[in-house]
């Protein structure tokens, strides 16, 4: 009965096996393994008669030209990159799917004549090899900054080394960005959290995508002898970090909508007898009021400030994204709502807490989002599921949706 849902599950499965660790899935942006994604991605598209390149952010890119498609193209698709020990659904879903859905128009001969399709594969929306997000949709949304090149990665790897590495030209990223012939954007996804569970829903369209700042913080005190230094004589970086990291999560639990994490911290020389020099955290702040997000950070970088002032500490802030919340396109979701009603079930709506590829996509065409129910509501973690029946009826109100959308675009 699901056999095209048990299919794309199976194959996000394979997929997620390709990872740069043996026992768990963790793909950064064009690292090995993501060569082998996209020999898998090329062999399904070619099978599917779709012209398919590498463009020179490492998006792979499919374009299906049926002989009676007229007028521009919609783009399908999401990432295929992950956080460390990540599920196998969150981005590859998204770009399974399209495959799903052209594979349908091609096969149903009525729909074949719907529309000119472009699917794509980001090549890194979570951003952590260069703790940047969305070096692939910025690349396709002609938003890329070449600045970004110059980041290292953990190994002291620039972006622009890593592009190479892959076998790709770094000069020719202008070259990603999307022409006008583009009706729009649809990326399925994962909802990542527990709504549509708690409501016993199956899928829901996205009306916006929540703000988003993140940061860099490195507090700088003195190594010292763990055992000979007294309390009072210390400067220690880690103790003054951990004051920061509660400081974020009780500003957090006190602001109606406002999320905030430190999920990364480094601790340098990281040893359990010596007193901390330096500490780098991270810091994540949403909320989809962005004057209140801009607030938060401003209220937090001050906290910041003053702890390490309080504890003779050295502080360092660097921000590395600065993301608007972003509304979804009324046409294209008003489109998906009625797609999912066609398709026998409530036209739920709700906002997004997790960046997608879609709120950069939207600088440049029309997007929208289709997001499916997440079993036990987790993400970025290896419980990360999707059900069979709400994959089948994703692939029902995707087709749906083009129907609605080619009637639309004539
Ligand atoms: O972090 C996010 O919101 C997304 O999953 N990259
Ligand atoms: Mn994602
Ligand atoms: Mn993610």
């Amino acid at each position: 009965m699901n056999e095209r849902a048990q299919r794309a599950i199976a194959e996000c499965r394979l997929i997620a096996a390709m990872s740069e660790e043996p026992d768990r899935t963790t793909r950064r942006f064009l690292t090995p393994p993501t060569h082998d994604v996209h020999a898998h991605l090329r062999r399904r598209m070619e099978a599917l008669g779709m012209k398919v390149q590498t463009d020179a952010a490492g998006n792979l890119r499919g374009l299906l030209e049926p002989p009676g498609a007229r007028g521009r193209r919609l783009i399908l698709g999401s990432h295929i990159d992950t956080v460390p020990n990540a599920g196998a659904f969150d981005g590859v879903l998204g770009v399974v799917l399209a495959l799903e859905l052209v594979q349908e128009l091609i096969q149903n001969a009525k729909q074949r004549e719907l529309l000119p399709i472009e699917v794509i594969a980001f090549s890194e929306e979570e951003g952590i090899r260069f703790g940047v997000p969305f070096i692939g949709s910025r690349a396709v949304a002609g938003r890329f900054d070449p600045a970004l090149l110059a980041l290292k990665d953990a190994d002291e790897v620039t972006m622009a080394d890593a592009i190479c590495n892959f076998g790709l030209d770094p000069a020719h990223i202008a070259g990603a960005a999307l022409d006008a012939n583009v009706l729009g954007f649809l990326e399925i996804h994962i909802e990542q959290g527990p709504v549509l569970e708690a409501e016993n829903l199956r899928l829901a369209a996205v009306t916006a995508i929540v703000g988003q700042s993140r940061y860099a913080l490195t507090f700088t005190g003195r190594a010292n002898h763990a055992g000979t230094t007294p309390m009072h004589l210390r400067r220690d970086a880690l103790a003054g970090a951990a004051e920061f990291v509660s400081a974020v999560e009780s500003l957090a639990q006190s602001a109606e909508g406002l999320v905030a994490t430190v999920g990364r911290v480094e601790v340098d020389p990281n040893a359990g007898n010596v007193i901390a020099g330096a500490v780098r955290v991270s810091m994540d702040v949403r909320h989809f009021d962005d004057a209140q997000r801009q607030a938060a950070v401003q209220t937090l970088l001050e906290t910041a400030k003053a702890i390490a002032g309080r504890r003779g500490l050295g502080l360092e802030c660097s921000r590395q994204m600065d993301q608007p919340a972003v509304p979804m396109d009324e046409r294209l979701t008003a489109f998906l709502a009625e797609a999912i009603e066609a398709a026998g079930l409530p036209a739920r709506r709700m906002p997004s807490g997790a960046g997608h590829d879609a709120m950069v996509m939207a600088t440049r065409v029309p997007a929208a989002m289709l997001f499916l129910r997440s079993p036990g509501g987790i993400s970025h973690h290896p419980d990360e599921a999707v059900l069979e029946e709400d994959v089948e009826t994703a692939l029902l109100v995707g087709c749906k949706f083009l129907e609605r959308l080619a009637a639309g675009a004539r």
